[in-house]
């Protein structure tokens, strides 16, 4: 059916992408993982990269179908970083924007923990900024990785990227 201006959202059908797990590596070399959990939350580990070892839980994210085989996946984390990530499950591709903040940039390895267990300090952090310039990275991604797990299982990202077994980043499918 098509769109219109009166009704110009299509079909909204996420079985897709809900319930699973990809695993990616950007064109900067960047490797990353997300669990969409649900609708409306996502988990992830970010294996390698400018900020490789970070991991976080229960992300709240605005998730949306484009197109068939084309999902958006759009946030803003407590660091103030901002994230928007189209995925092509059948094609294995990946485009995402990120938008962090100058202290990021400036200190990354302050963000690398388990976000969860250090909310406060990411917030004050993000509030003593400086926010600006917003340093963009805009890259493509090809998924190594994809897989149904089922939705809020919270075995799927439980532990931290240095803690997985050898190889767990590694596997294809
Ligand atoms: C992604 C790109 C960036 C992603 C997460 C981020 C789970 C998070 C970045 C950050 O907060 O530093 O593809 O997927």
């Amino acid at each position: 059916m098509q769109t219109t201006v009166e009704h110009p959202v299509p079909p909204q059908d996420l079985s897709g992408i809900t319930g699973k797990r990809f695993i990616y590596t950007y064109a900067n070399g960047w490797q990353y993982e997300m669990y969409v959990k649900n609708a409306g939350t996502i988990d992830y580990r970010i294996h390698t990269g400018m900020v490789g070892g970070r991991w976080v839980k229960d992300q709240a994210v605005d998730l949306v179908r484009l197109d068939e085989d084309v999902y958006k996946v759009s946030w803003t984390e407590p660091t103030g970083t901002s994230v928007s990530v189209t995925v092509s499950p059948a094609k294995r591709q990946l485009h995402g924007v990120i938008f962090f903040p100058h202290w990021v940039e400036q200190h990354p390895e302050r963000t690398v923990c388990f976000q969860n267990d250090h909310l406060d300090e990411m917030a004050k952090y993000r509030d003593e900024g400086p926010a600006y310039p917003v340093y963009v990275v805009p890259e493509f991604a090809k998924i190594t990785l994809f897989e149904h797990v089922g939705e809020d299982d919270e075995s799927v990202v439980a532990v931290g990227p240095a803690d997985l077994p050898a190889g767990f980043a590694d596997r294809t499918n």
